[in-house]
């Protein structure tokens, strides 16, 4: 499936500003009024009372703080529940991933509980590269005497949070019931998120830009595909594949057929040569790699890690552990990487990009059989001034 093409332009960014404020210092990140940002999955629940029920969600007009939409969270419940306590959770990019100077990350709330009677819980949690990953705290609906049915504001803190660039995912999690007051209501309770914002800093568009290395669009770009040993075998391959894109129209297919079912802890990589003319990766911040991984079937961790080249060195940029980060398969992901663990890499003369690809990596096996497929897709700089011609970071939701 193909990502929806909604991207947030420069002047698709709104400012707001709240009662009380001085100045216009709080940056709108998503308004929900051009396409979903966000990735959604079930974390945890309590089976038993009624089952786990399902979750949905999808930019509806039915409520919004701004504009004609908002982002909204259905969680349906298969019967009446007593003292249910799931954890639901989604996930989204950042949008703007220099949080530099912000002290608090915000959004508006409406909790759609009719007929049910619980309080509620609602905590954003940041992941930044290798991963770093903050809670940044529980709010109470309940302790804080917040009504439902109500657009409700809440801003938490990020004094103390380093660091704050880059900042790649918030994940959402939302706790309801809780021991306090059971959820006395079947069907669906609705959640719709608008205007999650970041509070703090200075008016203006941002100036962190992505120079896109590798689109995926033309001829494929990788050499030297192949099965590290002690890998259990299995043959490996690239090609531009039309299945999966974060933008235009194809992606960089990665293949690792197994070999056997199941396999244990391999590792393959891939070697991009850096396009001709863009040798010269002075004043990025780092590396951005956006990744489909498809594992239906598969129940194993992943990691993943670039080396970049230059002369005959092979530099080392650090794991990026997909299972310690809780990334599920099937969805498009962005990650971050900054030079801070390549000591001693030329950014005058980089010549190309190992990608390493750990499979299983010792803690959980493979247990499928057939393909393990890992699209690439708008691999790129980041951090760097902004040539023209090449668009803000955040456009690339
Ligand atoms: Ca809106
Ligand atoms: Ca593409």
């Amino acid at each position: 499936m193909k990502r929806s093409s909604s991207k947030l332009s420069i002047a698709g960014v709104a400012i707001v500003c709240f009662l009380g404020s001085t100045a216009c210092a709080d940056m709108t990140l998503f308004d929900m009024e051009w396409g979903d940002p966000v990735t959604w999955q079930w974390i945890a629940g309590t089976p038993g009372v009624g089952g786990p029920g399902t979750q949905s969600h999808e930019v509806s007009s039915a409520q919004k703080h701004s504009g004609d939409f908002s982002l909204k969270w259905r969680y349906t419940f298969p019967t009446p529940v007593g003292d249910i306590w799931p954890v639901i959770e989604m996930t989204c990019g950042t949008g703007l991933n220099d949080w530099t100077g912000a002290t608090g990350l915000g959004t508006w709330m409406y909790f759609d509980l009719t007929g049910a009677k619980t309080d509620w819980t609602i905590e954003p949690v940041i992941t930044n590269p290798y991963p770093t990953i903050t809670g940044l705290g529980n709010w109470n609906s309940g302790a804080d005497g917040v009504p439902n049915n109500t657009w409700t504001q809440h801003v938490w803190s990020l004094s103390g949070v380093s660091p704050l660039a880059p900042v790649d995912h918030i994940r959402w999690q939302y706790h309801t019931g809780d021991g306090w007051q059971p959820i006395s209501k079947s069907n669906n309770v609705d959640i719709y998120l608008d205007d999650i914002f970041l509070a703090g800093l200075p008016p203006g568009p941002p100036t962190t830009t992505t120079l896109v290395l590798w689109d995926m669009e033309g001829p494929d770009p990788a050499t030297n595909p192949r099965v590290a040993p002690p890998a259990s075998g299995g043959t490996v391959s690239t090609a531009i594949s039309t299945a999966h894109a974060i933008t235009g129209n194809s992606s960089l297919l990665w293949r690792y057929q197994l070999p056997e079912n199941p396999v244990n802890d391999t590792w393959i990589l891939i070697t991009l040569p850096t396009p001709t003319g863009k040798t010269d990766w002075t004043g990025s911040l780092g590396l951005s790699a956006w990744m489909y991984f498809d594992l239906t079937g598969a129940k194993t961790y992943w990691t993943i890690q670039p080396h970049p080249w230059n002369g005959a060195t092979r530099y080392d940029m650090g794991n990026w552990n997909a299972g310690g980060g809780g990334v599920p398969a099937g969805q498009w992901i962005r990650h971050l990487w900054d030079y801070s663990q390549a000591a001693g890499l030329d950014l005058a003369n980089v010549t190309a990009t190992d990608w390493d690809y750990h499979l299983g990596d010792g803690w959980i096996p493979l247990i499928k059989a057939g393909n393990i497929d890992l699209y690439l897709d708008d691999i790129g700089l980041y951090g760097l001034g902004g040539p023209a011609g090449i668009g803000p970071e955040w456009a690339l939701y």
